[in-house]
């Protein structure tokens, strides 16, 4: 494909100075044949930019606010991201939407504000179990995509989307990669017919749930699988550098 992958390493409420430092030990100096973005908590963004120095190593948050300043306890602007150095922000992650009612009404206003600043926006999107049961797996991606990416400006910007199924998350039962490839190819699909195709070909689409060095490279393999969102195996920092070289 024309499209370079991405790697990310989502560390969620997990680490500290130690991960974040033998993360960058691994991770500098190295060349990658991948784009490879690391999403600590906020707390450390700052450190690890200024400890990647040159590296081609990306950092991005796992959230941003829908709002852009103002009186927000707790928030943390895409303007405030985007002026420390960050290049992406997860936005609508299953736990986010699960533990802190975050909706694709949410989660819009967080891609267009991320857009708007020039951080690349990664819009999480999956069905869990029961749905996927229920066999609307592609009316619950459709709806989540409908609604996430509604007039979004597409002339500027990049845009990135992690399928996740909820089923798959930190569970170690990761979606078997034909079954990715198709609901990928789907996900391609919605996007094309709502932002045409030179959009939808430029759109990565990274597959995230208990991705790790046993399956990642069959995952890569597949046409609409452009790259990869690392949960749990990027906390060990060799098992996350041998995800980002192997394949
Ligand atoms: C899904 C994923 C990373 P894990 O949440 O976003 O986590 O790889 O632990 O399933």
């Amino acid at each position: 494909t024309p499209r370079r992958s991405l790697i990310i390493a989502n560390w969620k409420l997990n680490g500290g100075i130690d991960l974040m430092c033998n993360s960058i030990a691994s991770l500098v100096g190295k060349e990658f044949d991948t784009d490879i973005a690391v999403c600590p908590p906020y707390i450390y963004i700052r450190d690890m930019l200024s400890l990647l120095h040159h590296s081609e190593v990306k950092i991005g948050s796992q959230n941003v606010s829908k709002f852009e300043s103002g009186a927000y306890t707790g928030e943390t602007s895409a303007e405030m991201l985007k002026k420390v150095g960050c290049s992406l922000c997860l936005i609508g992650h299953s736990e986010r939407r699960q533990m802190f009612r975050e909706n694709n009404i949410s989660c819009n206003i967080k891609v267009k504000n991320a857009l708007t600043h020039g951080l690349i926006p990664v819009l999480c999107i999956g069905e869990n179990l029961e749905e996927k049961d229920a066999g609307i797996t592609k009316d619950i991606i459709f709806r989540q995509l409908d609604e996430g990416l509604n007039a979004i400006d597409t002339t500027t910007g990049e845009l990135c989307v992690a399928y996740e199924p909820i089923w798959a998350i930190g569970t170690g039962k990761s979606a078997v990669p034909d079954e990715a490839q198709s609901v990928h190819k789907f996900i391609r699909e919605c996007i094309t017919e709502k932002f045409g195709n030179d959009f939808a070909q430029r759109t990565r689409i990274l597959y995230g749930g208990s991705v790790s060095r046993e399956n990642a490279c069959e995952l890569l393999d597949k046409a609409d699988i452009d790259g990869l969102l690392v949960g749990g195996a990027s906390l060990d920092p060799a098992h996350f550098l041998q995800i980002c070289t192997q394949c």
